[in-house]
């Protein structure tokens, strides 16, 4: 019997994933094809606030979902309402109370044990945004409340992002609290809202709605909040129905006009696997093996 982690959380599609029955600031699911991931912030009381050790979980999760050969969209999430009061979010970023001068600690008794010690501490956030650009799958960010402060920097990180009609609410609080994403979180922003509108974004961390969020590029559907998760799944099964090599090469494409030599990079790994599935590369490297010169005369100089 599957627990039900999220008021809109629809027990009968998902399954639990093997080996992550011992998460407690994050939860992670698979569709029951096993070709859809949710993995969601489990932490409303605090808005989905994430502290080091929520950290180590998301970024296990994503990736595992990552190097999953089935896996071909990844839902980003929030559960929730708070217990507390009802509220809802997506994330509401660090969480400040355990900030340091330093970075984000780890409090007291909470540990990163059974996950990847070398991976708690400083603002690894950053690596989860990372794997999240650079995964070759779909990654949508589903906000049924807040995203604010990092929690606002995933969401823009995503590719997609669907959000709650009455719940969805953004805000740019890094200049609130003295703390900023230089990198995807505002820079990548302008390039997808534009810099007047990121630059209003951050510099008077206003709240705006889910559907000024939709009017200004930043989400690409408001829906009501009973349906955002049958929405996302919907446009997740719509995904899988592509081909996963045009889906990566896309992404890829999309992202490396901002990523300098790393999107080259990562563009050019993909080229390269591309290319190793042709003849031509097999005859390279049969010729050196065999120790003789390649034979390139199938091979048209194509233009
Ligand atoms: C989200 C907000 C706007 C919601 O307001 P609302 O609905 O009025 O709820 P509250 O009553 O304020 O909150 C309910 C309870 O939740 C606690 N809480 C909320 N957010 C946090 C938080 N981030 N940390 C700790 N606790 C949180 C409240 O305290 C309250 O608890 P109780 O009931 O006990 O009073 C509103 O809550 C808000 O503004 N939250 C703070 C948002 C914020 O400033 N976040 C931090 C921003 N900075 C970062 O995220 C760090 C940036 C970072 O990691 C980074 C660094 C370098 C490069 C990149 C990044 C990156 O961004 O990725």
């Amino acid at each position: 019997m599957i627990e039900q982690v999220s008021e809109i959380f629809d027990p009968t599609q998902w399954q639990e994933v093997a080996g992550f029955d011992r998460l407690t600031d994050v939860t992670y699911h698979h569709d029951v094809t096993g070709r859809i991931a949710r993995v969601a912030f489990n932490r409303p009381e605090v808005r989905n606030a994430f502290r080091p050790h929520t950290v180590d979980e998301l970024h296990a999760a994503l990736e595992d979902a990552r190097v999953n050969p089935h896996i071909g969209v990844v839902l980003l999430t929030g559960n929730g309402p708070s217990p507390k009061d009802g509220g809802w979010a997506f994330c509401s970023g660090g969480d400040q109370r355990i900030r340091g001068r330093d970075g984000y600690k780890y409090a007291e008794g909470e540990t990163a044990s059974g996950i990847d010690t070398a991976r708690g501490g400083r603002l690894h956030i950053l690596e989860v945004q990372r794997l999240i650009r650079f995964m070759p799958k779909v990654v949508i960010a589903v906000i049924p409340g807040w995203a604010a402060g990092g929690g606002h920097s995933l969401h823009v990180v995503c590719d997609l992002s669907i959000a709650s009609a009455e719940h969805g609410k953004f805000k740019q609080t890094d200049a609130d609290v003295g703390s900023f994403d230089a990198g995807y979180g505002s820079a990548y922003f302008a390039r997808q809202v534009g810099q007047k509108t990121a630059r209003e974004v951050f510099f008077l961390a206003r709240e705006y709605s889910a559907q000024r969020a939709f009017e200004i590029g930043a989400v690409n559907a408001v829906v009501p909040h009973g349906e955002l998760e049958v929405e996302a799944l919907d446009w997740a099964r719509t995904i899988l129905t592509k081909s996963p090599t045009a889906i990566r090469m896309l992404k890829f494409a999309f992202n490396a006009v901002d990523d300098g030599l790393v999107g080259q990079q990562v563009f050019a790994g993909e080229a390269t696997r591309l290319a190793y599935g042709t003849d031509e590369a097999v005859e390279g490297r049969d010729a050196f093996l065999e120790k003789r010169d390649p034979d390139w005369g199938p091979y048209d100089w194509q233009f």
